[in-house]
């Protein structure tokens, strides 16, 4: 296989989670590029309806459900639907995820737990429910989509750091577990990017958007299109030895201790 090749999602299907926009959406997108058959599902219609007409705007026929990833028969049922009207997936994404930004002290534990529920329970639940396939298949790919708060704190994301910080160690575990079934698991850690999630934190003259920049060598806040080309390699079989990784894409903020004021 030339080495290029090795990069190709050609005759794969892919399923990324919450990928009406933002994240799941542009590799969605990168990975069509690549040649794989697009699968997506949000927890809303209109949502759906909406991302189905973007990726028909840049030529791709996708395929979206509705389905909350943190319910485990409704998503059991989505993967059968899914393997029964696309194609078994041969490629995981567990993108979707929210954020709760409240100091710890004044947050519920309804709170926590709603976005621990999200960002680990989801994933759990959805690799779960697409191992079995992969494993008879005697291959598979699944991609968790972590964060720097897998590695950091910060004031008033105690929810969503510890869901991050869970989430690395489920993909290791995934990884220890299903090893042996070819089945590679590796994590993608997006630095800080521009999209729907962090638009609270980008308005002008915001003093987190001055912080940001100061503690990333690339001095910028990522885009989606920055993480498409990690994600192809994590989805590839340029990456059949890579298990249990989290490839963080964050232009150097975890190598770097941040400009001098
Ligand atoms: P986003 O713009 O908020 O999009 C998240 C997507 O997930 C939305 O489509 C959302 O749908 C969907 N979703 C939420 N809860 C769901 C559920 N229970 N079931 C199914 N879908 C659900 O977020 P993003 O910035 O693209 O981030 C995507 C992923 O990257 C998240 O896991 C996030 O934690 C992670 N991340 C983001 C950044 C960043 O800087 N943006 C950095 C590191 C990691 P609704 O609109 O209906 O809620
Ligand atoms: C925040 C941000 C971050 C990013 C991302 C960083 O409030 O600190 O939302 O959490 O979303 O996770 O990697």
């Amino acid at each position: 296989m030339s080495i290029l090749d090795q990069f190709s999602l050609k005759g794969k299907t892919a399923f990324v989670t919450g990928a009406s926009y933002g994240i799941g959406m542009a590799l969605a997108k990168a990975f069509s590029q690549a040649g794989a058959t697009i699968v997506f599902n949000d927890i809303k219609q209109e949502l759906v309806d909406k991302g189905l007409k973007s990726y028909e705007e840049a030529g791709i026929k996708a395929h979206g459900y509705v389905c909350d990833v943190t319910d485990e028969d409704a998503v059991k049922k989505l993967i059968a639907k899914i393997e029964s009207e696309v194609a078994p997936i041969d490629i995981l994404v567990n993108n979707a995820g929210i954020i709760k930004r409240i100091p710890m002290c004044d947050m519920t534990a309804a709170e926590f737990r709603q976005v621990v529920d999200v960002d680990l329970n989801g994933p759990f639940i959805v690799s779960k429910a697409v191992l079995p396939g992969m494993i008879r298949r005697g291959h598979g790919k699944i991609i968790n989509i972590c964060s720097m708060m897998s590695e950091l704190g910060r004031e008033t994301v105690s929810a969503y750091a510890a869901a991050k910080g869970g989430l690395k160690m489920l993909t290791r575990n995934i990884a220890s577990e299903y090893g042996q079934y070819n089945i590679q698991c590796n994590g993608i850690g997006p630095g800080y990017i521009e999209t729907p999630q962090t638009a609270p934190l980008r308005t002008p003259n915001h003093p987190f958007n001055k912080f940001i920049i100061s503690k990333t060598p690339a001095a910028r806040w990522g885009k989606t299109d920055d993480l498409q080309g990690p994600a192809v390699f994590l989805a590839s079989d340029a990456s059949n030895f890579v298990n249990g990784h989290i490839l963080y894409v964050d232009g150097g903020i975890l190598a770097y201790i941040g400009k001098q004021p």
